[in-house]
């Protein structure tokens, strides 16, 4: 694309989203894959791509589909023959199939999960001290991977490698890493659809992570998720919910289940400042009072529920005081300081565990994108977003580090080129992993009901 020309209402979000394809030189064809569901407003601009192709659904065609659409430039996939087309401008899935070379495609199981760290978390072990350094080391390494993660997945979304709607972690690192380390390997995680650095932080493959970004077969959910719907039993990494403030009930529920059955276990349920104005919500935090269950509510305040902040959403500015209303212990933290965090979390999830009763932790921080990949941010100003950048968590972090003499400049740009190596690996991963197969569609949709049920089997389309 080279550019494009709007005229009409919310021109202005258009042109945002215009900007992003022509920057990243996306073609029509990328585009279409790039874009949104039905009906939002940048379809308008998918919509036009496939108008420029005679793919259009919505609105007239500007051109016939021409007879080599689909063939991808430089192979010699025969393009789909004029029986395999049906109506104007629609493909059956067989014409599309051919575009995966599926034998060609590489598939490689990805690494077993490596948690960290597998030693409590006390404020002895997070003193800036020299017998510390090792640990103190792998967290910051462990932040730095999810920036440079998130980092490179907004640049694949651009490159329409991602579909579907992708939230990013970038500036929320400490808030993570803080909220997620502090858990045993047999407590539950319940979290939002801005999940990837707490799957990352949990011990998942971040490759596996990158492939469900992909829809790819090696992903975390078999590539059937995507970016809201990370998922690892195993490491009792329970999803990635997409509603918001949907997954509260349910980890109320697993709580239940392990009062039930005496086990020791803490659910953890991480969740947005929007989130709290949720009826689910309210329900969630009154039941755990009520049944004394083991639950950690953690809510992540990056002060903004999509474009609307705090204050112009939630009656009761401070978010950890609405826990008093269900007479929990409550409290702050700061959110861009990861030793506050591990800390105080510590001591949170010792308790809850100790005793079964639910608590709540609001970690204050600041996302330092869009709401998701595709929002173009218009609504804070230059200033606040400046001003925060300055207490970036990881640059405060490092700052510490360097303070104390465990790590220098020059470390730090060591780290940062073997993570930038490592993210690249990461995303060949990914794009080289297998596409999930048409005929398995309806595989993973519910427990054993594929593998009961025969005609669930086979095209679906
Ligand atoms: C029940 C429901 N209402 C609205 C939406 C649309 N929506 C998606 S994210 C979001 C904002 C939530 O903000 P917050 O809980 O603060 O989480 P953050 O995105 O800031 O991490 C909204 C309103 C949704 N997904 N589910
Ligand atoms: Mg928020």
């Amino acid at each position: 694309m080279l550019g494009v020309h709007i005229i009409g209402p919310r021109a202005t979000d258009l042109i945002a989203e215009a900007t992003l394809a022509v920057q990243n030189g996306l073609t029509l064809e990328q585009l279409d894959l790039t874009m949104h569901a039905h009906p939002t407003l940048p379809e308008a601009i998918m919509e036009a791509a496939l108008a420029a192709q005679g793919r259009a659904i919505h609105i007239p065609n500007r051109s016939r589909l021409p007879a080599t659409w689909g063939a991808p430039a430089t192979s010699e996939v025969p393009a789909p023959s004029s029986r395999e087309r049906t109506g104007e401008g629609r493909i059956t899935p067989q014409a599309t199939l051919p575009l995966h070379n599926r034998e060609q495609q590489m598939v490689a199981p990805v690494k077993p999960p490596t948690p960290l760290p597998a030693t409590a978390i006390t404020a002895k072990k997070l003193e800036l001290k020299k017998e510390n350094r090792d640990f103190l080391l792998r967290i910051h390494r462990l932040m730095q991977l999810i920036r440079r993660f998130e980092e490179r997945a907004q640049e694949q979304y651009t490159k329409a490698k991602i579909g579907g709607y992708c939230h990013l972690n970038i500036g929320e690192e400490a808030a993570v890493v803080g909220g997620i380390l502090p858990l045993k390997l047999n407590d539950y995680i319940y979290t939002s659809y801005r999940e990837h650095g707490h799957a990352i932080a949990r011990g998942i493959d971040p490759r596996a992570v990158m492939a469900e970004l992909f829809g790819k077969e090696t992903g975390t959910s078999h590539g059937r998720g995507g970016s809201m719907h990370m998922f690892d039993a195993k490491l009792r990494f329970m999803g990635g919910y997409g509603i918001v403030g949907g997954h509260l009930p349910l980890a109320a529920g697993a709580a239940w289940a392990v009062k039930y059955h005496q086990q020791k276990d803490v659910v953890s349920c991480l969740f947005g400042d929007g989130a709290t104005n949720i009826g689910a919500f309210h329900e969630s935090l009154n039941y755990a009072k009520v049944f004394e269950l083991p639950v950690l509510w953690y809510c992540v305040n990056n002060r903004y529920g999509m474009g609307t902040p705090v204050e112009a959403a939630s009656a009761v500015k401070d978010i950890y005081k609405k826990a008093c209303a269900y007479d929990m212990e409550s409290i702050q933290v700061d959110g861009m300081n990861v030793r506050e965090v591990l800390l105080r979390t510590s001591e949170i999830v010792g308790k809850v565990r100790a005793d079964s009763q639910p608590r709540f932790i609001e970690a204050l921080c600041y996302r330092f994108k869009g709401h998701s990949v595709v929002d173009p941010d218009k609504y804070r100003s230059a200033e606040d977003k400046e001003k925060f950048r300055k207490a970036d968590p990881i640059v405060a972090f490092e700052h510490e580090l360097e303070q104390s003499g465990l790590a220098d400049e020059e470390y730090f740009k060591a780290v940062r080129q073997e993570i930038d190596a490592q993210v690249q690996d990461i995303i060949k991963f990914a794009d080289e992993s297998p596409d999930p197969k048409v005929e398995d569609l309806y595989k993973y949709a519910y427990a054993g009901e594929w593998e009961e049920r025969q005609e669930l089997r086979g095209n679906p389309l």
